[in-house]
C-alpha cells in the first residue's frame, strides 16, 4: 500500500483568470504565497474548484507547471487528473509526474455511465503509466460514481499504487469505513463544512475550497482537533460554517474569487458557463470580508 503519510489542510487551489480566461499568473503566485503564509500544508491543483473541468487539457497544464514553479518544495502539491477519457488523465499525469508533484488524483470519469469494472480500469491506467501514488477523489453528486467501502476494499487490494481518497460527500460512515478498513491509507474530507466531522470519524486532513481565504482558520481548527480541544474546533467549526452558508446561496467558486478580490488578491471570472456573482451577493461578500 503506498502511505503518502500526507496530513493537515490542503487547499483546492482556485484559479485567477483575466477576463479572456487566460491565467493570471501573478494571481496565482500571489493567492499561492497568502496560503502558505496561512499555514496550509499542501495545494489541490485543478481540481473542481479549480474550475478544470471548464478548462483545455494545455491550460491545466500551464497551471501545474506554474505551481510547481512556485511553491518549489515547500508545501505538498497533489495534482488532480481526473477527466472525461483516460487518454487526456494518462497525459497529464505523466506530466505531473514529471514535475515533481508528489501525488495524483481523479475524479471519476464522467458524463457517460460505466459499469464500476471500467472504473477500475480508468484508475488503474492513470496509476501505472504514471506510477504515482493517486487519490480517488469521490465526489458522487459531480461524478455520478459513488465509491462504496466494497468498491475502496477491492481496489485498494488490486493496485498498490492507490494511495487514499478525497471524500466529498456527506457520508462519514463511507470514509470511516474506507479508513477503518485499510488504515495505511491517507483520507482526506472534501467538504469545508463538515471537516471536524470528517477528522472525528478518522480523515487524515481536510481539501477544500474555502482554505483560499479560510486557510488559517481551518489550520487552527485541525491543531485544536490534533491536540484533543474539540470546544475550540468547535467554535472555529462555527465560524466557518456561519461563512460558508452564505456563499452556498450565491455561488461558492464566485464568492470566493470576490473575497480574495475585495483582499487585494485580482481572481476575475469565473469560466462560462459558471456565472458572474450577482450584486446582491456582492455586498453579501463585502460584510464576510470585513468580519474576517
Ligand atoms: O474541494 C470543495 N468541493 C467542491 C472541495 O467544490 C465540489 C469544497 O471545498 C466545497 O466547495 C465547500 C463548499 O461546499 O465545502
Amino acid at each position: 500500500m503506498n502511505n503518502t503519510g500526507m496530513k493537515g489542510i490542503f487547499t483546492a487551489l482556485l484559479t485567477p483568470f483575466y477576463d479572456d480566461y487566460s491565467l493570471n499568473a501573478q494571481s496565482l503566485k500571489e493567492l499561492i504565497e497568502f496560503n502558505i503564509k496561512s499555514g496550509v500544508n499542501g495545494f489541490y491543483v485543478c481540481g473542481s474548484t479549480g474550475e478544470a473541468m471548464l478548462m483545455s487539457t494545455a491550460q491545466r497544464k500551464e497551471i501545474l507547471r506554474l505551481v510547481k514553479e512556485i511553491t518549489g518544495d515547500r508545501v505538498k502539491l497533489i495534482a488532480h487528473v481526473g477527466s472525461t477519457n483516460t487518454d487526456d488523465s494518462v497525459n497529464m499525469a505523466l506530466y505531473a509526474r514529471s514535475l515533481g508533484y508528489d501525488a495524483i488524483s481523479a475524479v471519476a470519469p464522467y458524463y457517460y455511465s460505466y459499469p464500476v469494472s471500467a472504473i477500475k480500469e480508468y484508475y488503474y491506467e492513470i496509476a501505472r503509466k504514471s506510477e504515482m501514488p493517486l487519490f480517488i477523489y469521490n465526489f458522487p453528486t459531480g461524478s455520478g460514481f459513488g465509491l462504496t467501502p466494497e468498491i475502496c476494499a477491492e481496489m485498494f487490494g488490486e493496485e498498490p499504487l492507490l494511495a487514499g481518497v478525497k471524500h466529498t460527500s456527506t457520508d462519514l460512515f463511507a470514509l470511516n469505513s474506507f479508513k477503518r478498513e485499510i488504515p495505511s491509507i491517507t483520507v482526506f474530507n472534501g467538504f469545508d463544512e463538515i471537516c471536524l466531522a470528517g477528522l472525528a470519524m478518522g480523515a487524515d486532513g481536510a481539501i477544500g475550497s474555502t482554505y483560499n481565504f479560510m486557510g488559517s482558520k481551518f489550520v487552527a481548527l485541525y491543531d485544536a482537533f490534533c491536540v484533543g480541544d474539540i470546544g475550540k474546533a468547535q467554535a472555529l467549526q462555527n465560524e466557518a460554517c456561519k461563512i460558508i452558508s452564505v456563499l452556498c446561496k450565491y455561488g461558492v467558486f464566485q464568492c470566493e474569487k470576490e473575497i480574495l478580490t475585495l483582499m487585494g488578491i485580482d481572481m476575475g471570472p469565473c469560466r462560462k458557463p459558471i456565472l458572474p456573482l450577482s450584486d446582491e451577493g456582492k455586498a453579501a461578500m463585502k460584510e464576510i470580508v470585513r468580519s474576517l
